[in-house]
């Protein structure tokens, strides 16, 4: 029996594109069950996956996945308890940011940023739509950029549309898997179709709503890039789910939280309503950003399960 390996760029549920090692694209089934990880998903297979192919029959069927650097993951939208895995080996999640146009809100980049840490993946944040902001916007930006950079999050400053700044976009995603996300309506295929134009993904579509929807399930794609990489588009997802962090853990995930946590009086400390806690002194020494802070509260005390 013959059996190839290669990388898998789609997914639809039920069919894989599989980009094999001598550069074929096949389409796979999966035959029977694939567990891994120990993770019960609707998609055993995800984007991103390595996999080896058993090609007996008229199709190549998925027989094998190699173990994952890592993946990401978010809950289902259905009823199930089920969660789905979005992508696997990713070499960096990058957040498409706008300050206006849509608001993007700390909190979401707060969640998106801990979930990537939590899966240990490295973050950039990319600010778009530079030719819109006013004064008041860009005095925000600059805010926001002091912000993060100081906690150690690299940041670029684009125009998707007119196309400022997009070597340095080039620059970040050479040779990477990169994971893009953030807003609807932030600009993020109008970014990937001025990188790489050959894509030609739609923009402006209100898609996501409809793709979103209870009884549909959206899958990410895998855009091979010609400057070398991949970006993987996540049509309908906003961020990552943020599953398996324990509320004792979560300040793990909080870069500039975890550094004040030693000086805690208690070494269970969740920096909420304890005595003698690093943490709040710092925020209000003005250590930590109380933006921050609020948005680690958000978290820990779980006020924003709608958040998607
Ligand atoms: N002014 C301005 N508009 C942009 C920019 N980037 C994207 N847009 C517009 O924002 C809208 C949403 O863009 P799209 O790429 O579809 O966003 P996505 O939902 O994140 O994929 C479209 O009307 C784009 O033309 C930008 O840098 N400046
Ligand atoms: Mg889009
Ligand atoms: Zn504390």
């Amino acid at each position: 029996m013959k059996v190839r390996t290669g990388l898998v760029i789609k997914s639809t549920g039920s069919r894989y594109t599989v980009l094999t090692e001598d550069s074929e694209t096949l389409v796979c089934r999966i035959r029977g069950k694939i567990r891994l990880d120990g993770i019960k998903s609707t998609n055993p297979v995800a984007v991103g996956d390595k996999v080896g192919i058993d090609m007996s029959g008229d199709d190549g069927v998925i027989s094998k996945i190699f173990p994952r650097k890592n993946y990401v993951i978010r809950r289902s939208t259905n009823l199930s308890k089920e969660s789905q895995i979005i992508a696997a080996n990713v070499d960096q999640a990058v957040l498409i940011v706008t300050i206006n146009y849509p608001i993007t809100t700390r909190v979401f980049v707060d969640r998106f940023i801990t979930a990537a840490e939590a899966y240990q993946i490295p973050v950039k944040l990319v600010f778009n739509k530079l030719d819109r902001y006013d004064e008041k916007h860009l005095k925000l930006l600059k805010e926001w950029q002091d912000l993060y950079e100081g906690i150690g999050y690299s940041t670029l400053v684009v125009s998707a549309k007119e196309g400022a700044n997009l070597d340095s976009v080039k620059e970040l995603l050479k040779d990477k898997v990169s994971v893009l996300s953030g807003h609807s309506g932030v600009g993020k295929s109008t970014l990937i179709n001025k990188v790489e134009p050959g894509l030609d993904l739609q923009t402006g579509e209100i898609s996501e709503q409809h793709q979103s929807g209870r009884h549909t399930t959206t899958f990410a794609e895998m855009h091979s890039l010609s400057f070398g990489g991949y970006i993987i588009d996540t049509p309908g997802i906003r961020g990552f789910g943020l599953i398996h962090i324990e509320k004792e853990e979560l300040y793990h995930f909080f870069k500039e939280i975890f550094e004040f946590a030693d000086g805690c009086k208690f070494n269970n400390c969740t920096h909420y309503n304890e005595p003698g806690c690093a943490v709040k002194d710092a925020v209000r020494d003005g250590d930590i950003a109380l933006t921050r802070y609020e948005s680690y509260l958000s978290i820990l005390l779980n006020k924003d399960e709608k958040y998607r």
